[in-house]
């Protein structure tokens, strides 16, 4: 639901204040400590982050693409790991549920992904199932009124903190590729699931991904989202969405990283002047803000497409792959305008590079996207 105008600077402007005033204090902190003070977590809930994108009847803010992309640049404005705290909730966890669900599913976990009480992750990726998607060997074998799940999940966001996995498995064996694969929503305390320890990562550190393991892991029938095949599908609707997200977190890093260098070029002199009468460098500021106000642009226009009910596959693969190149290049612009203190690791600037590069690969690397746009416009011819 689009929010009144006045609603929705209420909320942006409680979301900025938020992220200046509580969370880019403790940047250096939760990348080094890896972790996230719970306190944070519990102020997030409180400020309904968790339920963004929960309708309204089960205790969210219902918030339309466009208002949730606009949230998402504000939250951009500091360490993507905290965004990743309750991005699983509003984003890939919880929207094969909100789309595909039944009243009663909903009904279930819904209110519990909106406030929090409930953590979810999005369990596709598998060791020989990356890009490959479709290619998901994890089978769920029917037997009775439970389907029986084995197998192996990689690298899955919040795996550790999860209560809630949306899973997809291989409910056909005879049906290789997308047909065969079907969707659940998997309880962690069911017997015969367990997590890895989390992954060493480049960068992020605060937000985790583990292994998941099925071993004859008992998911009740009922528990199937969607119809039986229909998995793949959920997993790339789902996708839509979060890359269009992704892509306003990419623009909120964007203007942080620019507003960083502005900010050092005024105050740092060389040669008896401030780095900010240099045109050399006043050059690499114009082509981040260009970039970053065309990656804003492609990214609100496609939002407004997607709340006006159309097909947004092409602009959303085109927004992320855009927008998470974009920042790559302002991170690495950042690094260059800030010199030897963009390398150390005091100012916080190498670690928005490290942090930035994850974007151009998570939720369909950028060659994937490439893919996406030319088969959707060789669809559409032209
Ligand atoms: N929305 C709805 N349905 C979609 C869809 C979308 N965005 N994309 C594909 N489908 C459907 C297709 O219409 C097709 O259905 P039919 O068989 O009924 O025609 C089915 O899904 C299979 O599609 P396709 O043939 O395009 O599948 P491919 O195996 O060629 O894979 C790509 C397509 C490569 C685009 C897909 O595997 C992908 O996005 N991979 C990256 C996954 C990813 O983002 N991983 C990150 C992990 S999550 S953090």
């Amino acid at each position: 639901m689009a929010l009144d105008a006045e609603t929705r600077e209420q909320l942006i402007d409680t979301v900025r204040r938020f992220v200046a005033e509580r969370l880019r204090p403790l940047e250096a902190k939760v990348a080094e400590d890896d972790a996230m003070p719970a306190d944070v977590v519990r102020e997030m809930r409180e400020l309904g982050l968790f339920g963004l994108s929960i309708p309204a009847e089960y205790g969210g803010l219902d918030l339309s693409m466009e208002d949730e992309c606009l949230v998402a640049i504000e939250l951009g404005r500091t360490s993507p790991a905290f965004r990743s705290t309750f991005g699983t909730n509003v984003g890939i966890g919880s929207q094969g549920l909100v789309m595909f669900g039944t009243p009663e599913q909903k009904q279930k976990y819904l209110p519990g992904i909106a406030s929090g009480e409930i953590i979810t992750s999005f369990a596709l990726t598998e060791p020989e199932a990356g890009s490959d998607s479709a290619n998901v060997q994890t089978r769920a074998h029917r037997d009775g009124d439970a389907y029986v799940l084995n197998g192996a999940k990689r690298f899955i966001t919040n795996a550790n903190k999860a209560d809630l996995f949306t899973v997809m498995a291989r409910s056909d064996p005879e049906k290789p590729g997308a047909g065969g694969v079907s969707a659940f929503l998997v309880e962690r305390t069911l017997p015969g699931l367990s997590v890895g320890k989390p992954e060493k990562k480049m960068g992020q550190q605060g937000a985790h991904i583990c292994d998941v393991i099925f071993e004859n892991v008992r998911v009740p029938a009922e528990n199937r989202l969607g119809r039986e095949g229909e998995g793949f599908k959920v997993a790339m609707q789902v996708l839509d969405r979060g890359r269009l997200h992704i892509s306003a977190v990419c623009v909120g890093v964007a203007e942080r990283l620019i507003a960083d260098c502005v900010a050092y070029m005024g105050e740092r002199r060389q040669f008896g002047q401030a780095l900010s009468n240099f045109q050399l460098l006043q050059g690499m500021i114009a082509d981040s803000k260009t970039e970053s106000m065309a990656a804003k642009a492609l990214t609100l226009e496609t939002a407004r497409k997607r709340d006006a009910g159309q097909g947004v596959t092409l602009e959303a693969a085109a927004a992320k792959y855009f927008a998470s190149e974009m920042v790559g290049r302002v991170a690495d612009r950042a690094v260059q305008i800030f010199g030897g203190s963009g390398y150390v690791a005091d100012y916080g600037i190498e670690r928005f590079y490290r942090d930035v590069r994850i974007f151009r690969i998570y939720e369909g690397t950028s060659q994937i996207q490439q893919v996406v746009i030319a088969r959707e416009t060789l669809k559409r011819g032209g």
